[in-house]
């Protein structure tokens, strides 16, 4: 399954032989193109960048990483080796044989998921459009790029489908998908946490290690799709993906390494203190958790839905890993707890499974999250300090499904209006916190040289030295 790059669209799927897709990608490509000259990170055009690209879908070596022009990286079409036995493992279609067509009953739900997914990639980009404008190292500036150009890459995997099985409808969504804007009033993304600012590093990483983690399971579900395609794709973005995250997880631990030693120098838990000497106190950092998570457990859609019954019992969205489940993968008539207010009070109810998959979901995303945070505080322990990153209840500042609205503290206790407003600025970033990170925040791209604030990683790209040349300007 080697990719074909003699091709103007790189891709292992054969485009040459299906002329009026290839003709429509083809159309599709300048506006692509224009799309990201216009809202892409802010003057890339002439650099080269040590990016990866991938050369086939092969797990044991996929990628090829080498200095490549922004404006040159050749975005393409690649799936994951078909199985052509492959069966449908779960919902009402089980054990029947994958479709390799979209099903005319499934074709609005199919497009409507396939949509969704597509519009969160090139929202991310334009989310972090100007970051690399205040670079803390050129190996951050770097995986920036690599994250942006990947995500691009997920958005052509997404336009791929809709434009190769949904007719003039797929054509449609494709070119709407880039003209909606990330929190643009009139014509914004789809989902929420799309539409939030990623203004400043911290932000960046937290974004990474939450809302890329939404991607994770969200694409591991689409992996199980009955839709053999659609599997295919979202099997070998899940394979890019995993850098991403890991660029959240290790850049919010090299931020608390650099506190920690600040707070250990100065022999001080002051935050006051802690800033005075340019580093992120912990306070703050809680918070940026805070909002980026209670932002990104919204992504999983309402606890209760109808939607997410019918995605799984017609075969289109499976659960986290699906084929490990223990279960008769049909779901019917079990039962799964979600939680509500009663009288004040959070109360566990259940309701039927099949209607809280978008909650079995988020459950799992919860378990992989708090894993991370696990390791950030390992950071501090070892560091001598006593203090712990948690992440917020499950009710904490929610705004989609039954606990929307609700006024919670991080802790999970119902509190007043005036007991939220009171604490508002102790539990999510503030005016002052977002003045003051940003007040950090200072482009340096010297190789080798990182910004106050941060750590420096460990290891560099692809074994390379950390102060490698991974940005030359242009
Ligand atoms: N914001 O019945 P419900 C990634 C809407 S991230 C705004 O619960 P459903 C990436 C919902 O659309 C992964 N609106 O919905 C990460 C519905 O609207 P309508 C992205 C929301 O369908 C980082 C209504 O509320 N992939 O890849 O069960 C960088 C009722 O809700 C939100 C996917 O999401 C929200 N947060 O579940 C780059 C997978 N939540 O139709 C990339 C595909 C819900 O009544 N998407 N609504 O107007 C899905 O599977 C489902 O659409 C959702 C929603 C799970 C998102």
């Amino acid at each position: 399954m080697s990719i074909d790059y003699s091709q103007k669209i790189p891709n292992n799927v054969n485009l040459a032989d299906d002329r009026t897709l290839q003709r429509a990608l083809e159309q599709w490509q300048p506006n692509f193109v224009n799309w990201w000259d216009d809202v892409g990170p802010t003057g890339s055009t002439d650099h080269e960048v040590y990016l990866r690209t991938a050369t086939s879908v092969d797990p044991q070596g996929w990628a090829h990483f080498d200095h490549v022009k922004m404006r040159d990286y050749r975005w393409g079409i690649f799936l994951n080796p078909g199985d052509a036995n492959r069966q449908i493992h779960f919902g009402d279609h089980k054990g029947e044989t994958a479709w390799q067509d979209v099903p005319g009953e499934h074709r609005a739900n199919l497009r409507r998921i396939i949509v969704t997914q597509g519009d969160t990639e090139p929202a991310s980009v334009e989310q972090q459009r100007h970051l690399g404008l205040t670079a803390p190292s050129m190996y951050d500036l770097r995986n920036l790029y690599q994250i942006n150009v990947e995500e691009g890459r997920h958005l052509w995997a997404m336009v791929y489908l809709l434009q190769k099985f949904f007719g003039r409808d797929g054509r449609e969504e494709a070119g709407a998908l880039l003209e909606r804007t990330s929190g643009d009033a009139n014509n914004p993304r789809i989902l929420g946490a799309f539409n939030e600012q990623t203004p400043d590093w911290l932000a960046f990483f937290m974004f990474t290690y939450f809302t890329d983690r939404d991607g994770k399971f969200q694409l591991a579900a689409l992996a199980e799709s009955a839709f053999d395609p659609l599997a295919r794709t979202t099997k070998f973005m899940l394979t890019e993906e995993a850098h991403h995250m890991f660029v959240g997880e290790s850049g919010v631990s090299r931020v608390l390494q650099r506190t920690a030693q600040v707070m250990n120098e100065l022999k001080t838990d002051d935050a006051k203190r802690v800033r005075e000497a340019g580093a992120i106190d912990l306070p703050t950092l809680q918070r940026y958790l805070n909002f980026h998570y209670s932002v990104t457990i919204d992504l999983f859609g309402a606890d209760q839905s109808s939607n997410a019954a019918t995605f799984y019992s017609s075969g289109l969205k499976g659960r986290y890993e699906e084929g490990k489940r223990a279960d008769d993968h049909v779901l019917k008539g079990q039962t799964y707890k979600v939680l509500e207010v009663v009288n004040g009070q959070l109360v566990e109810k259940d309701v039927p499974m099949l209607n809280a998959l978008n909650e079995v979901l988020r459950d799992d995303f919860i378990k992989d999250s708090v894993a991370g945070v696990g390791r950030w505080n390992k950071v501090l322990e070892k560091a001598g300090i006593p203090t712990r990153l948690v992440v917020p209840h499950k009710a904490f500042n929610r705004r989609i499904g039954a606990l929307a609205g609700i006024r919670m503290s991080p802790e999970g206790r119902v509190v007043s209006e005036e007991e939220w407003k009171a604490n508002e600025s102790q539990w999510l970033p503030s005016d002052d916190d977002r003045a003051f990170v940003s007040s950090l925040m200072g482009r340096i791209v010297e190789p080798g040289k990182f910004a106050h604030w941060i750590a420096p990683p460990n290891i560099g790209i692809n074994k390379n030295p950390v102060d490698f040349d991974y940005v030359r300007f242009g």
